[in-house]
């Protein structure tokens, strides 16, 4: 190891053990970490630099020593150097800070996906073979892990901070986040935005946990459907299946394959279908109408929770083959069932 990792981890340590901070416990960590004590480091450079030059000026230039002020009318040099070197260090920062924020905020495309809800004032976690929790979520190490997060009311904003992660849960959005959990143990959640009377009761675990030990978890913690599964019982029971049936006949345009391509729109528009598309063309039908049918689908506003929406974007994401569905569903490891093929939708 080199000396300069041996020093890293001594000081992580340190700070730690004695509780100024928290854990490292993600991948993305000791980078996120390294960035701030660089800050850290520039502002305590800076103050000590400008705290002496305040000192020792004003016993240097004080008043008995210079009654009269002596006048310098600039120097091209001195000033120069204190733009250049604070610009150049404010340049460093920026792209440091960009690269990370980037690689934060850019879930890798194998990630498996977990969908959170959020509400006052709960967590609810919902894994693609159905488990649910609540104010808690199991994940295994050494796997990216991406949480497509929403809320139900407020705006909240989750939070492991032993992993460096935090975003906003925003009502009617979907919101992105992910990180690969390196060490099994039991970290806090927490909602990092005042949400109403009982926000600070808004928090949670994450357990993390060997890949062994989650696997055994999917299975003991099943409630016997995938997301995908009671998706395709709602997508029965709403009727939505009376114009979306895959015949040619429908009403409605056929579902698979939908996720993942490009719709024309009767604006003549292109929109791309991904998650925040389903959810919006069943609750706002009208504000995107594909071309080549007409405007008859009703709007599902206030006629499904959040949680049922998840299950229809997942079940309808099931109708086709596209690699990043392939994924959510193998890591169902409880779901048995094999993908729906396309255009299986029973009438
Ligand atoms: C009365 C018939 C009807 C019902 C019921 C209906 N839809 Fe639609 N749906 C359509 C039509 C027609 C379109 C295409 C025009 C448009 O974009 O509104 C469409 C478009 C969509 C789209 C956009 C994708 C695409 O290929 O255009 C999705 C997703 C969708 N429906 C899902 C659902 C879900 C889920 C339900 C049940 C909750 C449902 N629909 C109920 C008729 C219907
Ligand atoms: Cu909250």
């Amino acid at each position: 190891m080199h000396i300069s990792q041996v020093l890293w981890q001594f000081l992580i340590k340190w700070l730690t053990n004695s509780a100024l901070f928290p854990r490292e416990a993600s991948t993305i960590a000791p980078y996120a970490d390294a960035l701030y004590f660089f800050l850290l480091t520039i502002t305590v450079i800076g103050l000590v630099l400008v705290g002496t030059l305040i000192f020792g000026f004003s016993i240097r230039y004080r008043k008995e020593k210079h009654p009269v002020a002596e006048q310098i009318e600039g120097s091209t040099l001195l000033e120069a150097t204190w733009t250049i070197i604070p610009l150049c260090l404010f340049l460093i920062t920026f792209v440091w800070g960009a690269i990370l924020y980037f690689r934060i905020y850019t879930p890798p495309a194998n990630a498996m996906n977990i969908y959170v809800v959020g509400k006052q004032w709960m967590w609810k976690a919902e894994h693609p073979g159905g488990q649910h929790e609540i104010n808690a979520l199991h994940v295994p190490t050494g796997r990216p892990i991406q949480l497509t997060m929403i809320s139900q009311d407020v705006f909240h904003s989750f939070s492991i901070p032993d992993f460096r992660v935090k975003r906003e849960v925003i009502p009617g959005r979907y919101s992105t986040v992910w990180f690969q959990a390196t060490t099994p143990g039991t970290y806090h959640i927490f909602c990092t935005q005042y949400c109403g009377t009982n926000h600070s009761a808004m928090i949670g675990e994450v357990t993390v946990m060997n890949p062994e030990d989650y696997q055994k978890w999917t299975q003991e913690s099943t409630s016997g459907m995938s997301l995908a599964q009671n998706g395709e019982r709602l997508f029965a029971s709403m009727g939505c299946n009376a114009c979306h049936n895959g015949s040619a006949t429908a009403r409605g345009p056929n579902l698979a394959g939908v996720y993942g391509s490009k719709l024309t729109l009767t604006n003549g528009s292109q929109a791309l279908v991904d998650d925040a598309y389903l959810r919006d063309a069943i609750l706002n039908p009208s504000e995107h109408i594909t071309s080549g049918y007409a405007p008859i689908m009703p709007t599902y506003q206030g006629q499904i929770s959040e949680d049922g929406l998840i299950d229809l974007v997942e079940f309808i994401k099931t109708l086709q083959s596209n690699y990043r569905v392939q994924e959510t569903l193998t890591t169902a490891d409880s779901n048995q069932q094999a993908p729906t093929t396309p255009g299986a939708v029973k009438p």
